[in-house]
């Protein structure tokens, strides 16, 4: 945003949300965001990148970071997923740890410390997710729980105990947030949402109904290339085109078995994915889209250094050597 068009009350904070994988970030982000921007599934290691989420209340701009959740681990694609995590700090004004109420806490604490592999913290806020479902919540030894953690992590400043599904004490942290933003100019335009285009949004959301239908450890050896997105012109005299854009999609797979069970008997299964994945593509763009998904075998994709880099994962700081092979 030009800084003429900025108000003299224009604030702005930059918010890393971060923690171990399926805690609730991607959750959190949409409910405060009021939108499914987004993608959430039950699977853990659902968000692949890290992803600006953008609004605003009043003249406070809120960007919210989402990112991979991080573990440990020694595969090429999940070594990209932490460092997207790690990156996901870069430029932020604080830091959200979230921390899941229904698993060892501070384990999740030590966790990540160790996994974000350095000493120097930004402040950092604990925001203890999913208190719908730990009984008597209100009960928790809050106090205690967080000088332990600060222990293990100095940065810690405060906690706050949050549902997303039941919208607990969600305003209440949108509150703070504004509380803590920095006077200053407004980093997106009025309006803007994310720093990704709807592109990229297209494969989240095909990814995500791919993670919901399919079971078990199908969906992590499963990605979303674009392979062509053209947005249609209004023909002569043609005021509000019905469809607006042409997108045909490859959904990778590792092996040939994989690829049966995600086209499904009869391509029921590839059916279902398309007709969901193209509802949430149609809210997006605000038109209809024609969605094309076609399913390909590609043997370790996820060791690829092309296609992890077209997925937008470049190279981590220890990466493995990789495939150089198209
Ligand atoms: N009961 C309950 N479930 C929640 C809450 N927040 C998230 N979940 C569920 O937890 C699961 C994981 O949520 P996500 O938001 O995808 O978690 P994440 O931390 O972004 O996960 P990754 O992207 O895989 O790291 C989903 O099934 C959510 O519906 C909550 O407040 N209460
Ligand atoms: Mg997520």
């Amino acid at each position: 945003m030009l800084l003429i068009d900025q108000h003299p009350d224009n604030k702005s904070i930059m918010v890393a949300v971060l923690g171990a994988p399926n805690v609730g970030k991607s959750s959190l982000i949409n409910y405060l965001l009021g939108s499914d921007l987004s993608v959430v599934t039950a699977k853990a290691q659902t968000t692949r990148n890290k992803i600006h989420c953008v609004f605003t209340v009043d003249h406070t701009e809120i960007i919210l970071v989402d990112t991979p959740g991080l573990h440990k681990t020694n595969q090429e694609l999940n070594k990209r997923l932490n460092e997207q995590a790690r990156e996901g700090v870069n430029g932020a004004d604080l830091n959200l740890l979230l921390v899941d109420l229904t698993r060892p806490v501070l384990e999740q604490c030590q966790s990540f410390k160790d996994n974000m592999e350095t000493d120097e913290f930004l402040k950092t806020w604990v925001i203890f997710t999913k208190c719908d479902r730990v009984e008597n919540y209100q009960d928790l030894p809050l106090t205690l729980v967080l000088d332990k953690m600060m222990e293990i992590l100095p940065a810690i400043e405060k906690g706050i105990v949050v549902s997303a599904k039941e919208g607990i004490n969600m305003h209440k942290l949108t509150g703070v947030l504004v509380d803590t933003a920095i006077p200053g100019p407004h980093h997106y335009d009025d309006g803007s949402v994310s720093n990704k285009n709807t592109r990229f949004f297209a494969t989240e959301y095909i990814r995500e109904q791919a993670f919901e239908l399919l079971n078990d450890e199908l969906p992590y050896e499963l990605a979303v290339v674009i392979d062509e997105y053209k947005d249609m012109k209004p023909r002569k005299g043609e005021e509000n085109p019905k469809i607006t854009s042409h997108i045909s999609a490859s959904i990778l797979v590792n092996r040939p078995s994989q690829r049966a069970i995600v086209v499904g008997s009869k391509g029921t299964m590839i059916k279902e994915i398309g007709m969901r994945a193209r509802k949430k593509i149609e809210a997006m763009v605000g038109g209809q889209i024609h969605l094309n998904l076609h399913v390909k075998v590609s043997e370790k994709w996820f060791k690829n250094n092309y296609i992890l880099e077209e997925l937008g994962l470049p190279r981590a700081t220890n990466s493995n050597r990789v495939w150089r092979s198209k």
